[in-house]
């Protein structure tokens, strides 16, 4: 492990000395470029451009453009010069900071004139190193085994749900065979059903209008008698134009045109027969009924009810029909539920009458249609469970759940973190809001989308997009780091750019490598 030979090397460089190299290597040459510089043989700038003798190499003059003729001391510009620190970590420093009076190596190499004196400070700056990184040791250790476990549940979690898909898979299949063939059963009931129940309706409107006609002879019967003043069975056309209300013109008095206009023809004199088929249809509407004290108000008739077509039946077969009727109340009439929109429609009339309760053929066909639809709606609402339950499945194997399956744990939990103004919620493989302290609703900053790499990491960031849209700017976004951690944390959440969130959220689930400030890439050339 990379840890492991870190700390083998701090530890094995903390009581070495500079005598480890076989050959001495020139003041401010690092161990692993040793070998460019050989003893008593010439010595070739790095970048090729120039040979010298050995001897030119720190003698204070620069002879190579690179500078790596002068690495220990200041003479070029562009020289580095490579501080061992032995106990702690190497060090390149510009060659210009060399015998400066400023010791800026711990290990004090750079002050080689001692010029002032400085302290060795590698082995204490390397014992805290050495504590810092026994700490991050630990803390990946714990890491690890809390992820393994991690990738344990998640894996074991994924291959029951692929084994719920492989019994589940065919129970669909056959559920579906089913809800298919009960709907064909369904609809094959309700076609009867609807046909029998249309004709009981079809009559019904039929009766409604029977009756509609019947109170509007009633009515004009009444207004005949009004008109005819003389009483002679006939309304003429002079006792029409006694109306003031048929004056349309206002001019004071009812012309014979006026008469014909409203009438539709020229009339003389009418009978009850011709008044109430032609004449009143007309006038109705500019009639004016006389007030309640004059003239007796007028009434709809009784109208006897019409037995229906199946009715009539029933009659010849000698049935009690005081059953049916003592049968029907509203249930009988609210039967099909919500299904029943024209039922609704024949149900009233004017005066609210009820349609009278289904024969009981109809109904017969209104019970094995309410059979079988109940079967359907049973075995649909069944096929429909198993189907939903798929869809999950398949959308959970779907998830990118990361390396060995380690983010497992992370799915359906949310976490929080609340700074001086919001509290922010994490909600891994979901989404990112924000909601304010003070309260207030939530505000969503985003679905998640992808993972992100952070460096060498795949699974360095989550992101989250297409929040709610931020007024003038952007919609909203976040991003949320995933640091190794002992527990799950949002450690931190931020803005650091209008609308644009960043969150810090610690998991042993990242706990896979070491954390940034190890990675140095001087620190392992050295090793
Ligand atoms: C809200 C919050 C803030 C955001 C502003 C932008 O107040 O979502 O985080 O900066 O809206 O108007």
């Amino acid at each position: 492990m990379v840890w492991q030979t870190l700390l083998l090397f701090v530890a094995f460089s903390s009581c070495a000395s500079n005598s480890i190299a076989s050959e001495p290597i020139p003041r401010g040459v690092s161990r692993s470029k040793g070998s460019f510089y050989k003893p008593g043989v010439p010595f070739t700038c790095l970048d090729g451009s120039l040979s010298i003798p050995f001897e030119q190499i720190n003698d204070d003059y620069c002879d190579c453009a690179d500078g790596t003729d002068e690495p220990g001391t200041a003479a070029c510009r562009n020289g580095k010069f490579y501080c061992m620190n032995l106990g702690y970590k190497p060090e390149i420093i510009p060659s210009s900071r060399v015998s400066d009076g400023v010791c800026d190596c711990c290990d004090g190499s750079d002050e080689y004139e001692h010029k002032v004196d400085c302290q060795n400070t590698c082995i204490e700056m390397g014992k805290s190193m050495r504590e810092e990184l026994e700490a991050q040791r630990r803390l990946i250790e714990e890491g690890h085994q809390i992820r393994a476990e991690y990738s344990q549940q998640g894996k074991q979690a994924k291959a029951e749900k692929q084994g719920l898909l492989v019994t589940l898979g065919p129970d669909r299949d056959a559920l579906k065979q089913r809800r298919d063939e009960l709907e064909a059963k369904k609809l094959a009931a309700e076609e009867p059903e609807k046909a029998a129940k249309g004709l009981h309706e079809d009559w019904w409107k039929e009766q409604q209008k029977l009756r509609e006609a019947e109170k509007e002879k009633v009515i004009a019967m009444d207004v005949f008698k009004q008109l005819d003043t003389n009483g002679d069975e006939h309304v003429t056309l002079t006792e029409l134009q006694a109306r003031e209300e048929f004056d349309t013109n206002s001019d004071g008095q009812v012309s014979e045109e006026e008469i014909t206009i409203l009438v539709g023809e020229a009339i003389d004199s009418s009978d009850s027969e011709h008044f109430a088929t032609t004449v009143w249809p007309k006038i109705k509407d500019s009639y004016r009924m006389p007030s309640p004290e004059g003239v007796d108000p007028i009434e709809s008739p009784p109208v006897e009810p019409v037995p229906s077509p199946t009715e009539e039946l029933d009659e010849h077969d000698g049935e009690d029909d005081d059953d049916d009727d003592a049968d029907f109340d509203e249930d009988d009439f609210d039967e099909e539920g919500d299904e029943g929109g024209d039922d609704q429609e024949s149900s009233s009339s004017a005066d609210d009458v009820m349609m009278p309760p289904y024969p009981d053929e109809t109904r017969q066909l209104m019970d094995i249609a309410d059979a079988a639809r109940k079967e359907f709606t049973d075995a649909d609402n069944e096929f429909n469970n198993v189907d939903r339950q798929i869809q999950d499945i398949e959308k959970f194997l779907a998830l990118d759940l990361g390396p060995d399956d380690v983010f497992y744990p992370l799915r359906d939990e949310c976490y929080e973190f609340t700074d001086r103004e919001y509290t922010y919620k994490f909600c891994p493989f979901e989404k990112a809001t924000q909601r304010p302290k003070t309260g207030g609703s939530e505000t969503n900053l985003g679905t998640f989308t992808k993972w992100e790499a952070n460096g060498d990491d795949t699974y360095g960031f989550m992101k989250f997009e297409k929040g709610v849209h931020c007024w003038n700017g952007p919609d909203r976004s976040a991003n949320v780091k995933f640091i190794c951690g002992k527990e799950n944390q949002l450690s931190n959440a931020a803005e650091p750019n209008r609308c644009e969130y960043s969150f810090d959220f610690t998991t042993p689930a990242a706990c896979h490598s070491l954390p940034d400030v190890h990675d140095d890439a001087h620190w392992h050339t050295e090793l």
